[in-house]
């Protein structure tokens, strides 16, 4: 039970984090908690001069912190992960509140910020450049990798703050001030963020003001990030409708852009499956967080031989799965966002079953009341992939299909337009491997007897087709954050050309 209202559970969430921002702002900018359905706070939204203003001031520290050692810049993100794991537990409530995870699923994804600042910090002494053999005698080849330039970073409602910290942390030590505009929906936690950051600033001593700053608003705030040539790359995380905005207008100036856009990730689960695991896989990866993660599992192919065995088990654990408050109940799965998902989640039933689907759950529960959208996660057994199994809708639904080839599996998997994550579950080799070749899954996120969501920091992160095709977090993804120099040094006494030119005058 909440032994306070929602509205001072946050103030005080925030003031614990050291954000100082006005709450109550008179014809400000409402935020809404989807636990309750309750506006939270009131803030005072940017204008597009204030956003010109904060690009300045970027421009500005980009000059100062360029300069400033690759280690002695980890040394920074180094401090901000020893402030956010002091932070946790208010950090992840934040997430609670504005976005509806459970307690679990908050501070999963403070952790997910914790690991990509020691992952950066490591990075920060290995922004390596390779050395390249040339053809001409006396002659050196390398590459040198430099600061970049202003990164704005776009993100989503359902990840408030992990995807901004991928890229942050990562920007920050390749030599790069950050701008954030958050989504309108979740603007506090960018604020308890921005805050805790600030501390590290603090005991960090001899940062440019201006590294890391929020912008809050809306679209027109994102437009400023894409529009300016200050902005030497905006990463945007969100649906491919934004994507399709954002792309082409970075892209018309010549800008760098990582896209990280929708998803319609699917399962197979094959004869050699071990189905108790699988089952346990599906039902975080299609239920957790609401359904609402760009990684959740949207569609499940299951062959013809385990599928009476599967499915029924499958609709049993929907069945009994906790809907409920995040910050009061233990539930596993919160509220829908807002009213809009609910509608969307309704229209794709209504399309589903009309195609044929049968409908396990998908109702709305009498969860805190008329403004807040709690329901029953959906599982909907198909007779072929069409309709609304082809779109992503951002709500808990399940799509179950059987099959009998592999082969045309494969085919079936790959026919939609997103292309972030999959899975297959299997206990063959061949299967396996098949999925994970050129032949198989066309994800950038390719899984075996694990779900499609929870990825680590570790790798990279994103995918292909109306995925966007950019890859932020963990492997090389810091390449996107520099530009690269190559660089050849002649220390010889002649001049030779390459390729075996000669032009002597
Ligand atoms: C997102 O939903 O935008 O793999 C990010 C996952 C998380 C990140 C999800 N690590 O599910």
């Amino acid at each position: 039970m909440l032994t306070e209202p929602l509205s001072a559970l946050t103030a005080r969430t925030l003031q614990n984090c050291g954000a100082s921002a006005a709450l109550d702002v008179a014809g400000g900018m409402a935020v809404r908690s989807p636990v309750t359905g309750e506006t939270v706070a009131t803030l005072a939204p940017h204008t597009a001069a204030g956003a010109g203003a904060a690009i300045d001031t970027a421009v500005a520290a980009f000059k100062t912190w360029r300069l400033v050692p690759a280690p002695r810049r980890g040394e920074l993100v180094r401090l901000f992960g020893e402030e956010l794991r002091r932070a946790r537990q208010d950090l992840g409530r934040m997430v609670s509140i504005e976005a509806g995870k459970s307690p679990s699923e908050g501070l999963g994804e403070v952790q997910e910020m914790i690991d990509i600042c020691d992952f950066a910090v490591g990075l920060s002494r290995q922004l390596y450049g390779l050395t390249i053999a040339t053809e001409r005698p006396g002659h050196r080849m390398m590459e040198t990798w430099h600061p970049l330039g202003v990164v704005g970073i776009i993100s989503a409602f359902n990840f408030p703050c992990a995807p901004w910290c991928w890229n942050a942390a990562l920007a920050l030590v390749c030599g790069d001030p950050v701008l954030w505009k958050p989504s309108e929906k979740t603007p506090l936690t960018a604020l308890a963020v921005q805050a805790v950051f600030d501390r590290a600033v603090a005991r960090f001593g001899d940062a440019p003001e201006g590294l890391s700053q929020v912008l809050i608003g809306g679209p027109d705030l994102g437009e400023a990030l894409t529009d300016s040539t200050s902005v030497a790359l905006v990463s945007a995380t969100g649906s491919t409708r934004m994507g399709r905005i954002v792309g082409p207008k970075v892209a018309a100036r010549f800008g760098r852009c990582i896209l990280e856009l929708g998803g319609n990730n699917a399962g197979i689960v094959c004869p050699s499956a071990d189905m108790d695991m699988a089952l346990r896989a599906i039902a975080f990866g299609a239920m957790g967080t609401a359904g609402q993660r760009c990684t959740t599992m949207r569609r499940l192919f299951v062959h013809e031989s385990v599928y009476d065995r599967l499915v029924p088990a499958l609709v049993t654990a929907y069945g009994s799965v906790s809907v409920g408050n995040p910050l009061s109940s233990g539930a596993l799965v919160g509220p829908l966002i807002d009213k809009a998902a609910f509608v969307g989640m309704g229209a794709a039933l209504d399309d589903a079953k009309a195609l044929g689907g049968t409908v396990h759950g998908g109702a709305r529960q009498p969860v805190e009341g008329d403004a807040a959208y709690y329901v029953k996660p959906a599982l909907v057994e198909m007779p072929e992939q069409a309709g609304p199994v082809l779109r992503e809708t951002f709500a808990p639904i399940l799509y179950v299909m059987k099959y009998s080839d592999f082969d045309a599996v494969l085919d079936a998997h790959n026919a939609v337009g997103g292309g972030l994550s999959s899975s297959i579950f299997t206990t063959d080799l061949r299967e396996m491997e098949t999925f994970l070749s050129a032949r198989g899954s066309d994800c950038g996120i390719a899984n075996v007897n694990i779900g499609t969501s929870g990825a680590e920091i570790g790798g990279a992160f994103g995918g292909e087709k109306e995925t966007g095709g950019g890859r932020e977090s963990g492997s090389d993804a810091w390449r996107a954050y520099m530009r690269r120099a190559t660089n050849t040094i002649n220390y010889s006494r002649e001049l030779p050309l390459a390729q075996g030119v000669s032009f002597d005058i």
